[in-house]
């Protein structure tokens, strides 16, 4: 197996909500390893610089106000097919949609939550993780086991 890494934001929801160990527990969980971390809060800008892939959607809008809301935690994850086994813990992207076992569908608050609002972000490819990864921290901050 592959040892990749992949970037993690646990959403100002989840933070809004003391979520924070609950989540990075279940990570870690899988065997995936947290290399960096940050908590910060982006600004308007910042936030639709990271997801200007979604420009044309209808929910840009409201997905950009959102992610500046409040702070979030962005994490690097390391280990074993990190990029796809993160995103299978997640869940699917509609709250409302995700199974028991994965984070989005463990801890919505309710089965009618606005698919806004999903706990976390995981890079869905890997050309996409390294580019999300360099958006919030420099390879010294990066402190890889394989260092
Ligand atoms: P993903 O986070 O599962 O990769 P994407 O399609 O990349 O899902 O969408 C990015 C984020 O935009 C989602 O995590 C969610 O917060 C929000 N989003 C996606 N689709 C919708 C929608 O139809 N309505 C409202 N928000 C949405
Ligand atoms: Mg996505």
């Amino acid at each position: 197996m592959a040892t990749e890494q992949t970037l993690s934001m646990i959403k100002p929801d989840a933070v809004a909500r003391n979520l924070l160990g609950r989540v990075t527990a279940r990570t870690e969980g899988i065997g995936l390893q947290v290399v960096a971390a940050r908590m910060l809060r982006m600004d308007r800008t910042r936030a639709e610089q990271f997801y200007a892939v979604h420009q044309q959607r209808s929910f840009f809008e409201e997905l950009v106000k959102f992610m500046a809301s409040g702070p979030i935690l962005a994490q690097v994850l390391e280990g074993d097919e990190a990029i796809q086994r993160y995103r299978e813990l997640m869940g699917a992207t509609f709250p409302c949609d995700a199974e028991e076992g994965t984070l989005r569908g463990d801890f919505r608050e309710h089965k009618d939550v606005d698919p806004l609002y999903n706990i976390v972000h995981g890079s869905d490819s890997l050309e996409n993780a390294r580019v999300e990864i360099e958006f919030f921290f420099s390879p010294a901050e990066i402190h890889s086991r394989s260092d």
